[in-house]
């Protein structure tokens, strides 16, 4: 290391405070020009845009790694308490940047490359987007550990490296495209991976017993999973910590060159190939999932390698002998949703399998260690696995399943006794890990004893209260229905599938559960886990989410940063978001406004440029830019937007040349975001924009007064460009169905105004920016399921400016696409499914009525400033560090360790 620093020293460069190296733009030249001719990858002669990238990413790493020993190597030293964040999902995005930018070193690498011929932006945008997620859960993660490491928190991110990360999306005629995206394909000079540091996984296999009772899972598959770290550094500090992502790949044993010598290669190859395929590609689904063998192998990888590592540097720093009930105290593992629920069973596993602890202390450690963070309420997005499917791939984990379920049932008979079963019945149906599955011999037996002693129903009168209630298709029956040791039938053995349900098991088994936003937790504790919290009170939290205000304002936004430094004072608030209120005091001052404004202008021409470039579009920068860019599903409802759009067009080709202008203001309605490859409707919904788009932008009588874009492939990098220069955002999600959203948080920081119903964070985002700063519209939460039940009922009665806009595309103004089944989905039609389950027309009225107020405050454009003014003022509270100071605080027990 030190000669490492000493060469880097010779080429110039300052020594900082506390003898840490700060290169000067010569040393870093230097440095690029070094890796520019050893950089193994590319030819030697020219010094070409790639090359260029690579080279400079490969000096900025040198730095980094510097910088991760020396936190490594501290951390190690002071044995402090660790958080390890597990998440299936990753969205990094690009890295250059904003590692330069952490290590304050952009006008440096800006200067040097200048000097080798090359523009800084010019080269960052040759890095390929990290997309190892699908949207907010995975973006989440990432934004979590730039907090981390920003805030000096000794905390590691552990993920999966997929081969292939989020699809790419094309927009054809047809509309969207799926096309694969290999990020890795030219190699990725953020990782390095870590030979000596690899752990077994094994999946199908039997469990055998010892003659003491203990379990051995022995046999199955076998394959190796090996570190690739990825430093993430902090800003303004050299605290850099580490995303180790695993990568599978077939055991050197295990590979059977018995049948390669007899020439058998495909059997050979096979087997590598099983091995290796386990991190080939993220799952797409956002939402959604796919009770896939592979997915469950995934998830797997990411919990046994994680907790195998986390428990050897638990063992490195405890010394001999390891005292394992100080663990908790020393760890602490934050499930990011229920994907890696499997770290309970895992630890399970391991400390009583492997290190040869009891049953009993080995629960209350995982009970003291792991916490579980819950992102949706959607019942489609809750995991549930086949038990049968869990029990090939994961026998030994099938068996401590059971075990954590038959400690639930017994707590939830000593909660609520068996005097009335009916109830007790209907408290197991809602809160065991098994659905469907018999109750564990020792519960039978427990509740038989209570029927001696006649507290206990008798038999036949239980059969007929299960008569009473017999199961709808979705709602089936509960766990009271298996014949016991006395040979009296309770109910028919259900037919229903035998399922894990993951996020009961995260709940058992988690010593903190929380939602990430206060609507979504209240809903959490008074609905998806009602029965839960009324047993655990305790354990129920609300963590709001938050953004990184490094990437998502200071260094996708320089010019506004600007101007908030200049007006604050200070460049802290980018590292104490709360400074951001003194903008308040100035947020009428006509000098602030016209810098402001001059600020949004640049960077809507910006936009203007990349909508060319991306879509072959002009669109006027005095326009309104008016952007929806999330995930295409039903429930973000872009189709209510695009119903608006096409209302405010037929109003449009109604009126007059004159009246058009004096009712409108002009506006580019910009929508990104991509549909998951099997969701049909989500991709008629691309298909209808595209299509809405095609007519509108060449209609000549509307030129610039509305132009439809729909911006292909967003990911990160194009939210880096859209958001600075986006003057309204719409998230505009059926109350109570979005958890909490953070794109809403990145516009409101960069002074974009929100038109929104009161869902998610969008609430405490108006709480904090202010009402008159919002634009509200739209039924809320609490009256969801009564609207629903009115039109299942057929009470409701559509507004007829809705039935106007569906005749109208009904008409075929947008093609000869069939877009009966879009428009049929809105009315509940027979055969269309769910009769407008999203409100798309409940809310249509109040949603283009809010749309005319905010053409009103557009065009008062000192009122529109300053709304944007208090917008950024009022963002302070959604920053991730201060999400990330109250995980450490009321979930992890972490302290900052600063290093020296
Ligand atoms: O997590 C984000 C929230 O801001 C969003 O509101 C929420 O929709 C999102 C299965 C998910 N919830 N669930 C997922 C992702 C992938 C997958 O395979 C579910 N994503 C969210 C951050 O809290």
């Amino acid at each position: 290391k030190q000669k490492l620093k000493d060469s880097v020293k010779q080429e110039g460069g300052i020594a900082g405070d506390l003898g840490t190296f700060i290169p000067d733009s010569a040393s870093i030249a230097s440095s690029i020009k070094y890796h520019a001719e050893f950089t193994p990858s590319f030819s030697t002669e020219q010094f070409e845009l790639p090359k260029a990238y690579f080279a400079t990413a490969e000096s900025v790493r040198d730095t980094l790694i510097i910088n991760w020993n020396a936190t490594y190597d501290y951390y190690e030293m002071m044995n402090v308490k660790q958080a390890y964040y597990l998440s299936m999902e990753y969205l990094q995005g690009r890295a250059l940047l904003n590692a330069i930018g952490n290590l304050e070193l952009s006008g440096a690498y800006a200067e040097a490359l200048r000097k080798l011929g090359h523009d800084l932006e010019d080269v960052a945008r040759q890095e390929p987007d990290a997309a190892l997620g699908n949207g907010g859960l995975g973006r989440l993660a990432s934004c979590f550990l730039d907090s981390l490491a920003t805030l000096n928190y000794p905390a590691w991110g552990y993920g999966l490296r997929y081969k292939y990360g989020l699809f790419k999306q094309h927009i054809t005629k047809d509309g969207q495209e799926e096309v694969a995206e290999s990020w890795l394909e030219m190699g990725s000079p953020w990782e390095i991976v870590r030979n000596d540091v690899s752990y077994p996984v094994k999946f199908y296999g039997e469990v055998t017993s010892g003659a003491d009772g203990s379990k051995q899972w022995v046999g199955g598959e076998n394959v190796v999973a090996l570190a690739y770290d990825v430093p993430i550094p902090g800003y303004k500090t050299k605290t850099t910590i580490n995303l180790r992502l695993w990568s599978t790949k077939l055991a050197p044993e295990e590979f059977d060159l018995r049948a390669f010598n007899a020439g058998d290669h495909a059997k050979a190859y096979a087997a590598m190939k099983n091995a290796e395929k386990i991190c080939y590609i993220l799952y797409p689904g956002d939402e959604s999932l796919e009770g896939k063998t592979l997915r469950l192998k995934q998830q797997y990888t990411l919990c046994s390698a994680s907790l195998q590592d986390i428990i050897a540097h638990f063992e490195r720093r405890s010394g001999e002998p390891v005292k394992w009930e100080n663990f908790p105290e020393k760890v602490a593992v934050q499930m990011n949703d229920t994907h890696p629920t499997l770290c309970i069973p895992e630890l399970i596993r391991i400390l009583m399998d492997v290190k040869g602890l009891s049953w009993k202390k080995a629960w209350d450690i995982t009970r003291r260690t792991v916490a579980y963070t819950n992102h949706t309420v959607l019942p489609e997005a809750l995991e549930k696995w086949s038990l049968e499917l869990m029990q090939e791939l994961l026998p030994r984990h099938v068996e401590i399943i059971r075990r954590i379920d038959e400690e639930l049932v017994h707590t939830i008979i000593a909660e609520y006794g068996t005097e009335d079963l009916d109830m007790l019945k209907q408290k197991l149906k809602q809160m065991r890990i098994l659905d469907n599955v018999e109750l564990p011999d020792s519960v039978a037996e427990l509740l038989f004893k209570s029927e001696e002693n006649s507290a206990v129903v008798p038999a036949d009168e239980i059969e007929s209260s299960v008569e009473e209630n017999k199961p709808t298709a979705e709602e089936d029956e509960s766990g009271l229905d298996t014949e016991n040791e006395k040979g009296v039938t309770v109910d028919e053995a259900p037919k229903l599938p035998k399922v894990v349900r993951m996020a009961n098991l995260c709940v058992a088994g988690g010593y903190a559960v929380n939602g990430v936003a206060e609507i979504h937790s209240e809903i959490v504790k008074s609905e998806v886990f009602n029965e839960f919290y009324k047993l655990w009170p305790e354990k129920f939290q609300n963590k709001t989410n938050g953004v990184t205000p490094r990437r998502w304002i200071r260094f996708c936004n320089p010019d506004l940063s600007k101007i908030i430094t200049k007006w604050i004072g200070t460049e802290d608030w980018v590292v104490d978001t709360e400074k951001l209120v003194t903008l308040r005091k100035f947020a009428d001052n006509e000098e602030l406004q016209s810098e402001w404004k001059e600020a949004k202008r640049r960077n809507k021409i910006k936009v203007a440029s990349f909508l060319k470039e991306k879509t072959g579009y002009f669109v006027d920068p005095d326009a309104m830019f008016d952007v929806q860019v999330k995930r295409i599903h039903e429930y973000k409802r872009q189709l209510l937007n695009i119903m608006g759009i096409v209302y405010r067009y037929k109003k449009m080709k109604e009126m007059s040349l004159e009246e058009r202008k004096i009712k409108f203001v002009p506006r580019v309605c910009i929508f990104g975001g991509k549909a998951f490859a099997t969701y049909v409707q989500a991709k008629r919904i691309v298909k209808f924009i595209t299509d809405v788009g095609a007519t509108v932008n060449h209609d000549p009588e509307i030129g610039d007064l509305l132009k439809v874009i729909f911006v292909p492939d967003y990911n990160v990098s194009v939210a880096e460009v859209l958001i600075p220069g986006s003057e309204l955002s719409q998230h505009i999600s059926t109350a109570g169905m979005e958890a909490s959203g953070t794109s809403n948080m990145k516009f409101a920081m960069n002074g974009c105004i929100q038109i929104g119903t009161l869902d998610g964070a969008n609430v405490e985002i108006r709480q904090e920016v202010g009402e008159d700063n919002f634009f509200l519209f739209g039924a809320q939460a609490h009256e969801i399921a009564g609207l629903r039940k009115e039109r299942s009922e057929g009470k409701f009665v559509p507004d007829p400016r809705f039935e106007e806009v569906k005749a109208f595309v009904r008409s075929g103004v947008f093609g000869p696409y069939n877009y009966e089944e879009l428009m049929g989905s809105l009315e509940g039609n027979e055969g269309y499914g769910r009769a407008d389950y999203f409100l798309v027309g409940k809310d249509f009225p109040s949603y283009i009525e809010c749309q005319e107020k905010v053409d009103e405050a557009y065009r008062d454009q000192k009122r529109w400033t300053k709304m944007s003014i208090l917008n950024t003022a009022g963002s302070f509270k959604f920053s991730s560090d201060r999400t990330i100071h109250e995980y450490a605080r009321d979930i992890w027990g972490i302290e900052p360790v600063v290093l020296p």
